[in-house]
């Protein structure tokens, strides 16, 4: 007597652990799915300022760094999406945040507070509100402040990508500190002040190096240029100046300055995208849904999402920082784009 169909598919799964590939050829896999979802920057604040202040954590060196789990998820320490770590940091007056690094890429866009500072390969970058910082692959980092106020910056990490990769590496550095061997400034005049690129102690092509992106430089490039795309408003990249290609190998990084009163085309793409408000409120239609958004708050665009954004403003700018894994699907042709209509508003997000 041949077993039955399911004896057999149990049989299968317990003895040989495979299943059988018709049973799932009309079935619904229900996978964990990133939902749009917005950190608004009233909560994330009051919650970092409280985990500035809790004694326990006062000099143990330790970052306080908030990070936003995605609600569809649901596993523990889940990333803001399935690629990507968002957290909010908070560095306080006199605080070291200790040298490690590790092989998950970081970049940072500076929210609150002007003249706390990132070491980075032995360079002190010291940084101001809006500015965006590079910190690539397994490059030594520690932070301080050495101001009288606390500073709170946007973390993204491609930590989930390189986690599911297993390529996840992480080492200490044996001080608190990592030795200053590099003038400030040293790795911007090297590859991109005015232009030019040194030819002493030339940069390799393969590997991203550690620069900041100054706002005043970022957004009077957003006002000089004063062209709109369709669905982003006037937007740069900031690019790798070695490549002139996407800042680091796994994330891209755009500035879009919505001007008063703008309103985008809506589209979506295959590129999951993290927004963070750097000035100004507006709003963005995301599938269909009404999604207010003012300076500070973060929030999350998944795969193949409608979206289009507004300024609520008619006499001041609105900009959104945005920081993506386009680079991953283009890199194996998954980046795919569709040009929408204008969506109907049938819900909100509060
Ligand atoms: C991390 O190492 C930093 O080095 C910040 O400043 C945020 C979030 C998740 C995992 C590691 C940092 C992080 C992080």
């Amino acid at each position: 007597m041949p077993r039955s169909e399911p004896e057999f598919v149990e049989a299968l799964k317990e003895e040989a652990s495979a299943f059988p590939l018709w049973r799932f050829h009309n079935a619904k896999v229900e996978r964990p799915k990133v939902l749009p979802h917005v950190w608004r920057w009233s909560m994330m604040e009051r919650f970092a300022q409280e985990a500035g202040d809790l004694p326990e954590l006062k000099g143990q060196g330790d970052r306080r760094a908030l990070v936003m789990s995605n609600p569809g998820l649901k596993m523990p320490f889940s990333g803001a999406t399935k690629t990507l770590t968002s957290a909010i940091q908070i560095v306080w007056p006199g605080e070291i945040a200790t040298a490690h690094r590790h092989t998950p890429a970081a970049i940072r866009f500076i929210i609150q507070g002007n003249g706390a500072f990132t070491v980075q390969d032995g360079e002190r970058f010291i940084m101001d509100q809006g500015d965006f910082t590079l910190t690539p692959s397994f490059v030594w980092h520690d932070h301080g402040n050495l101001t009288e106020k606390p500073m709170i910056w946007l973390d993204v990490l491609d930590a989930p990508l390189v986690g599911y990769l297993d390529a996840s590496f992480f080492e200490d550095f044996p001080e608190d500190e990592q030795p200053i061997i590099h003038p400030e400034g040293y790795t911007n005049v090297r590859v991109g002040h005015g232009l030019m690129r040194g030819l002493a102690d030339r940069p390799a092509h393969n590997r991203p190096l550690p620069v900041t992106y100054k706002w005043d430089q970022a957004y009077g490039a957003l006002r000089d240029f004063d062209q709109s795309t369709p669905f982003d408003g006037v937007a740069m990249e900031y690019i790798n100046p070695i490549t002139g290609g996407h800042c680091m190998p796994t994330v891209a990084a755009v500035l879009s300055r919505l001007r008063p009163g703008e309103r985008t085309g809506a589209h979506r793409h295959t590129a999951t995208t993290i927004y963070h408000v750097a000035k100004g409120s507006g709003f963005s239609i995301v599938d269909g849904k009404e999604l207010a958004w003012s300076k500070g708050d973060t929030f999350t665009l998944p795969s193949w999402t409608w979206h289009e954004h507004g300024n609520g403003s008619s006499t001041d700018d609105a900009v959104l920082f945005s920081v993506s894994d386009l680079p991953l699907l283009e890199a194996v042709g998954l980046f795919r784009e569709e040009e929408g209509n204008p969506q109907q508003v049938t819900g909100s997000f509060d």
